[in-house]
This record gives structure tokens, C-alpha cells and sequence, in this order.
């Protein structure tokens, strides 16, 4: 087929249908906004299963998954290491409400693989674990105020549901009806990727603050890298004036290196918030770092936190299936090199189509944009971006049998189920879709 030919229009009428149904019974038919794709236009899709790199719908399309369920399937769909973890464990118990070996297990693997975390708490999600590291660090530091930056996301936290103030005001405004001003006035709000602002806002107020949490490699809006030597301003700033340094690694943790973004740029924090990969696709999270800081946490200080389905036996089963696989030698030069080459690719025949895009790319997360600039750095760059042009592409690959994240300011990823037929298919319906758009 030439690169101009359209291929026919998929059905999706039972997700169609489905999703009439959803709706009378979950608000908005979804049980996560992003599902719905609001972003993309359009009714979401329902999936049945998936295989490797591969998802099926419910009107039995298939497609090149690279949403991974946000992340965690670094192996892909129904790795055998993983499914035969969660059978054994199966046949032993699906939970307890009480300490099993393989807790201690995950908890030394995680510690031997991002030395920063001396300590670590299991959670059942990102937003539990990032809002529990808020709460360790200002009971560590008795000190209430926190930095968060413009564009990252930390889950649903209230005091994390802020957006930039209006002009110099720095402290937040509620980003989410329900969440109390009172919350949001602890919060400051700094732009992404802005070392002086950085500098001059702890110049002033550094004597405030908790802690200072971010997303050391942005995956919330799409995917911005920090610029040199922004992690280490920041690192410089937490020391010198005493507020505890949390990085958000629930996306990046063992997605952009084994020891997590904090190894890629050689900058340590003091606490560090993992989701996603570690629980192999089911239900866990994580929050851990500097022995002082977490033993500040229930029953050994007087942080409360606490959890029903922590430390899940099937949960830590499926997470120490793919910690120990992504230990294989050679794993992550591997995922950086399909990565690079599927980022190559893609610009390679935007610029051959004349449509402006460029891309950023850290291990096995990729961030695509439709703007002309050289590299999308800040998070204004990123809110100029095209977003209509991406919603055609995002139908026009869909169409062609390519699933992308439903939202132009959501990362993507590439696991290492993820070949060379998988890669030069993606590589096709781009060609096709960028020769179907119009040039802006
Ligand atoms: P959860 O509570 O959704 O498990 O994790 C929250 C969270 C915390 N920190 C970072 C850096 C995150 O990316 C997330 C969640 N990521 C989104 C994807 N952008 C989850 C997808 C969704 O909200 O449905």
C-alpha cells in the first residue's frame, strides 16, 4: 500500500456502545479522566487484552500499544515472567493484612537499585505515595509550606491540585473544585525548568519550606527533560536551606534507567516516590529515602500513614517479576536504542512531509510535538504547541492500527516488547499521517 493510500475506517461500535453504558453508571464513563479522550475528541476505545507490544479492542482491532497502562508495562502485555509469578502466588494466598517475605524481598531490591532510598514504605498508588512523602517530609522538617512546578502532575493530591497564581504571586490557586484554598495557600507554584526562579524564589522564602517535589524528568506535559544543570540547582538549594528534595520518579523510575532519572543525571534526593513499573501493572506504590527522614513514619515516628492493600502479595509478585527481568544485562542500552530509533524515524518523516515536529526522548519515554521549535523546553512551549494537529494525527495512527497516548501532553512509552516489526510498522502509519496532514 503507498504511503497516500487511506486505510478503511475501523468500527469501534461495541466500545461505542460500551461507553453509552459506562456512563450511566461511572461519571464521565471512565474511571480515569484521561480514558475518555477529551483530549483527542472522539469516543474512547475498550480493550479486551494484549499481548507484547499488542492491545485488542472490543471490536477486535488491534494495535501497537504505547501507553503501556501509563507505564508500568515496560515488558509489555502478559510478560510470561510475570504471569507466572502471579499464578504461583495465586495458589499461596491473594493477601494477608500481614507481613510476607516477598515484602522484604521488594523492599531490598528497590533499596539496592536506587541507593537514595534507605528506607521505603509500599503504597497502592502514585498519588498515595507522593502525598505521604509530602506529609514525612513536614514532619521532618516541622515546616508546612511545599514547592511544586508549573505543568507537573503528582497524582490527585489536594495540596497538589494547584495551578500557578496569577502574574508574581507564586502561592497556588485550587486546579479542582473541592479543594480548599486553605490547602492551596501552602503551595507555591514555580515554572518548570527555570534555575533563576528557582534560585531567587529560595533567596526569599526557602526558610519556609518542607520539601520541594518534582517530576525530574516531566512526563505530565508531555515530555520535558530538565535542562542542564536544573536538578542540580535544585539539589543545591533543598541542601543549603534545608527543605527535603522528593523526586517524583512514579513515570520515571526504572522506565529512563535502572536506578530512575535520579542515576541518569547523577543528582540524589532526599526522598523518592515510586508507582507504575514496580508494581508490574498491578496496584503499587512507594515512597522511600534518607533513613533519618523515613523513620519519621508510623509505628516507628509519629508520621501517620497506613494502607489495607500495602505490600499486596500478588501486587509485589508482579513487581518483583519485572524488577528482576529489567536487571537483565543489556536491558535499558536496548530500550534506549529502539526509542531512539522509533524518534529518528518520526522526524525524519515529518521533515520529509514538511509538518513541524520535533521530539524528546529519556530511556523508554518519548515526548512528540507539533511546534516549530528546535526543542520544547518549558512548559509555555509546550501549551503553544499544535494540539489540533496532533488530535488528527493522534486518529490518523489509530486508524492505522497505532495506539498513542489520547492527549497531547502525556508522554509516551516504549517497551521491550516493542521490535523491529512494531517500530518500521509505526514508522509507516506516521509517513501516512504526516502526508495526510495539512502543513501549518
Ligand atoms: P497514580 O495515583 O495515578 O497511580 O499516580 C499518580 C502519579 C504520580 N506521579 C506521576 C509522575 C504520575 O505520572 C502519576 C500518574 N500518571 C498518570 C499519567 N500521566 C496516570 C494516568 C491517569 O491519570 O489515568
Amino acid at each position: 500500500m503507498s504511503a497516500f493510500e487511506s486505510t478503511p475506517e475501523k468500527s469501534h461500535s461495541r466500545s461505542a456502545a460500551l461507553f453509552e453504558e459506562a456512563k450511566r453508571y461511572i461519571p464521565g464513563g471512565v474511571n480515569s479522566p484521561v480514558r475518555a479522550f477529551r483530549g483527542v475528541g472522539g469516543n474512547p476505545l475498550f480493550f479486551q487484552g494484549g499481548e507484547g507490544a499488542w492491545l485488542t479492542d472490543e471490536d477486535n482491532n488491534r494495535y501497537i500499544d504505547y501507553v503501556g497502562a501509563w507505564g508500568p508495562l515496560i515488558l509489555g502485555h502478559r510478560h510470561p515472567a510475570v504471569i507466572e509469578a502471579l499464578q504461583t502466588q495465586l495458589m499461596q494466598g491473594l493477601g494477608y493484612g500481614a507481613s510476607t517475605e516477598a515484602e522484604v524481598t521488594i523492599a531490598k531490591t528497590i533499596c539496592k537499585l536506587v541507593p537514595s532510598i534507605e528506607r521505603v514504605r509500599l503504597v497502592t498508588s502514585g498519588t498515595e505515595a507522593t502525598m505521604s512523602a509530602i506529609r514525612v517530609a513536614r514532619g521532618f522538617t516541622r515546616r508546612d509550606k511545599i514547592v511544586k512546578f508549573e505543568g507537573c502532575y503528582h497524582g490527585h493530591v489536594d495540596g497538589l491540585l494547584v495551578k500557578a497564581g496569577s502574574g508574581a504571586l507564586t502561592l497556588g490557586e485550587p486546579d479542582s473544585l473541592g479543594v480548599p484554598k486553605a490547602y492551596t495557600d501552602l503551595t507555591y507554584v514555580l515554572p518548570s525548568n527555570d534555575a533563576d526562579a528557582l534560585v531567587a524564589f529560595f533567596e526569599k522564602h526557602g526558610n519556609e519550606i518542607a520539601c520541594v517535589i518534582v517530576e525530574p524528568i516531566a512526563g505530565n506535559m508531555n515530555l520535558v527533560p530538565p535542562l542542564p544543570g536544573y536538578l542540580e540547582t535544585m539539589r543545591d538549594v533543598c541542601t543549603q536551606y534545608g527543605a527535603v528534595l522528593i523526586f517524583d520518579e512514579v513515570m520515571t523510575g526504572f522506565r529512563v534507567a535502572l536506578g530512575g532519572a535520579q542515576s541518569h543525571y547523577k543528582v540524589t534526593p532526599d526522598m523518592t516516590t515510586l508507582g507504575k513499573v514496580i508494581g508490574g501493572g498491578l496496584p503499587v506504590g512507594a515512597f522511600g529515602g534518607r533513613r533519618e527522614i523515613m523513620e519519621m513514619v508510623a509505628p516507628m515516628g509519629a508520621v501517620y500513614q497506613a494502607g489495607t492493600l500495602a505490600g499486596s502479595p500478588l501486587a509485589v509478585a508482579a513487581g518483583m517479576a519485572m524488577l528482576t527481568a529489567i536487571q537483565a544485562p543489556g536491558f535499558y542500552e536496548s530500550l534506549n536504542a529502539r526509542t531512539g530509533t522509533l524518534m529518528n524515524g518520526l522526524e525524519e518523516r515529518a521533515r520529509a512531509a514538511g509538518i513541524p515536529f520535533t521530539t524528546h526522548s529519556v530511556g523508554g519515554m518519548f515526548g512528540c510535538f507539533f511546534s516549530k521549535e528546535e526543542k520544547v523546553n518549558t512548559f509555555e512551549q509546550v501549551m503553544a504547541c499544535n494540539v489540533e494537529q496532533f488530535k488528527k494525527y493522534f486518529h490518523l495512527m489509530l486508524n492505522r492500527g497505532v495506539y498513542l497516548a489520547p492527549s497531547a501532553f502525556e508522554a509516551g512509552f516504549v517497551g521491550a516488547a516493542h521490535g523491529d516489526r512494531e517500530i518500521g510498522l509505526t514508522l509507516d502509519a506516521a509517513e501516512q499521517a504526516f502526508n495526510t496532514l495539512e502543513r501549518s
